[in-house]
């Protein structure tokens, strides 16, 4: 097992902005014990959405994924903390949030989100998720200040 601290990213996705949950979401964050290497909120286009969610780009529902992650600002993270990735995820729940709410009730997703899209938050799902998702929004080195990847998402 690799106790190394890793990072993951986190999103708060649009309908997360507008229903006013980004402190409620950065106290669980920070109270369970990650710390916030990034943070930006940004309007992504059309572009960045169906580059970023390009394993998704033959499924019916894709247009509705991109219509909804450009419905409005999105607040983007880069978490760390040991197993940041797995445990990210479980605190977020299930990605269906109606389904969240039944079966894990005390979920990020169960908390502010409303069904399977509009699920709230984002969070990678694996090693390679993390280091492409954390790389397509932010500069490759952490040794300087936040610096976005692109001029315009
Ligand atoms: O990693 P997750 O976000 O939990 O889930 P995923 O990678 O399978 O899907 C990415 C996003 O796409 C998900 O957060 C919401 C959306 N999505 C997934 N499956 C469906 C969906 N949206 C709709 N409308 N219908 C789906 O079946």
């Amino acid at each position: 097992v690799d106790l190394e601290n890793e990072r993951t990213l986190a999103i708060v996705k649009p309908d997360g902005i507008s229903g006013n949950y980004t402190s409620s979401i950065r106290k669980v964050i920070l109270e369970s014990g990650f710390s916030i290497q990034r943070e930006v909120t940004v309007q992504l286009n059309e572009d960045s959405v169906r580059s970023f969610y390009a394993e998704h780009s033959t499924k019916s529902f894709f247009p509705n994924l991109v219509k909804y992650m450009t419905s409005g600002p999105v607040l983007i993270m880069v978490l760390q903390k040991v197993s940041a990735i797995a445990d990210w995820r479980a605190l977020i729940g299930p990605t269906d949030a109606r389904k969240a709410k039944i079966t894990h009730p005390d979920s990020i997703r169960a908390m502010c989100g409303q069904d399977l899209e509009r699920n709230c938050v984002h969070g990678s799902d694996s090693r390679e998720s993390a280091s492409r998702e954390i790389s397509f929004f932010f500069t490759d080195t952490f040794s300087e200040g936040t610096t976005l990847k692109h001029d315009e998402l």
